[in-house]
């Protein structure tokens, strides 16, 4: 903690130095998720914290809820420039290149303990593709563990088939497959309206996100899976990063870190509490059955198959290095 006082103390203070010289830029800083979420309220305070230890030099606004660009746009838009920073869940861009699903492989990493540390196994790989990319990473926190929404009783895989899934990325379309379900990709902005008017009667997702959106005016039961946590990943345009002085750098640096473990606290308090909320919203809310999950398991199988199979060696020693933490 120490550390990051310093640096943005000691930046503050050489920008206040030349105060009057450099204009102030604003960042707009687009995000996909409502504004009372755990992750919009660490990306406000993460830019209240490089307006302040830039001494008002650069000034970042977040826009919540995908009201700048849509969650899918947020990566192409800061890697074209088009927004200077963003976040974004890169779990939605496995197709491009599997690293980016490492966070969403069922049942590798099912606590916040174990996707702390597979996150740092991760971390590398990850700030080299997005570099490739042009972006700079500057900080990542996770969602809350993944479980089952349905709007019926389930305790098989039987019961699932035919069943309108949502689904955020590959692993979350994969995983409705192999159950016999039909997915259809939707925004966790327009879910509440997707399951009011039966586009979608059932998704995977954190206790969080079905608070956030009140899904129990349309679904009964929530099946505490805990397959994984997958993401959010803070990114800068390269060449904005590059066009910052050292100063500047430390201070979104220091603020990102900070970020990251504050925005990982929030995550950890706010799974418990939304839980709490589904029930309290009139939803069944339990573990799934024995069962349910030895069939969810073998899927899990198959899907981390087919990951490693996509992500070569570079997968694998990613894998390795986690499971030697453990
Ligand atoms: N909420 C996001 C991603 C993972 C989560 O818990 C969503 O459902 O879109």
């Amino acid at each position: 903690m120490k550390r990051f006082a310093t640096i943005i103390l000691g930046s503050a203070v050489s920008l206040a130095l030349s105060a009057g010289l450099a204009a102030a830029e604003k960042w707009d800083m687009p995000m996909a998720y409502s504004a009372t979420n755990f992750h919009s309220a660490t990306g406000a305070e993460f830019g209240k914290c490089v307006t302040k230890g830039t001494g008002g030099a650069i000034e970042i606004v977040t826009h919540p809820s995908g009201s700048l660009f849509k969650g899918a746009d947020i990566k192409r838009a800061v890697q074209t420039g088009q927004a200077p920073i963003g976040e974004r869940l890169l779990s939605g861009h496995q197709n491009e290149n599997a690293i980016f699903g490492v966070d969403s492989i069922p049942f590798l990493a099912t606590s916040f303990d174990d996707a702390a540390k597979l996150w740092k196994a991760a971390k590398p790989a990850m700030t080299k593709l997005l570099a490739s990319q042009n972006l700079v990473l500057l900080y990542s926190v996770p969602w809350p563990p993944q479980g089952l929404y349905f709007k019926k009783a389930v305790n098989s895989v039987a019961d699932m088939k035919g069943i309108k899934f949502r689904s955020y990325n590959n692993a979350t379309a994969r995983l409705a497959e192999l159950a016999g379900m039909l997915p259809v990709t939707i925004e966790a902005a327009e879910i509440s309206q997707a399951f009011a008017t039966g586009v979608a009667e059932s998704m995977i997702s954190s206790g969080a996100t079905g608070y956030d959106r009140k899904v129990w005016e349309s679904l009964t039961h929530f099946y505490e899976v805990d397959a994984w946590l997958p993401r959010n990943y803070i990114m800068v345009n390269k060449d904005v990063w590059d066009g910052l002085d050292a100063a500047k750098k430390g201070v979104l640096t220091g603020c990102g870190e900070l970020a990251e473990y504050a925005g990982t606290w929030r995550a950890i308090e706010y799974t418990q509490f939304t839980l709490n909320g589904l029930r309290a919203g009139g939803m069944t809310v339990t573990k799934p059955s024995a069962q349910l999950k030895d069939e969810l398991k073998a899927f899990g199988e198959i899907m981390t198959k087919e990951w490693l199979d996509k992500a070569g060696a570079e997968g694998k020693a990613i894998i390795d290095a986690y499971k030697k933490m453990n």
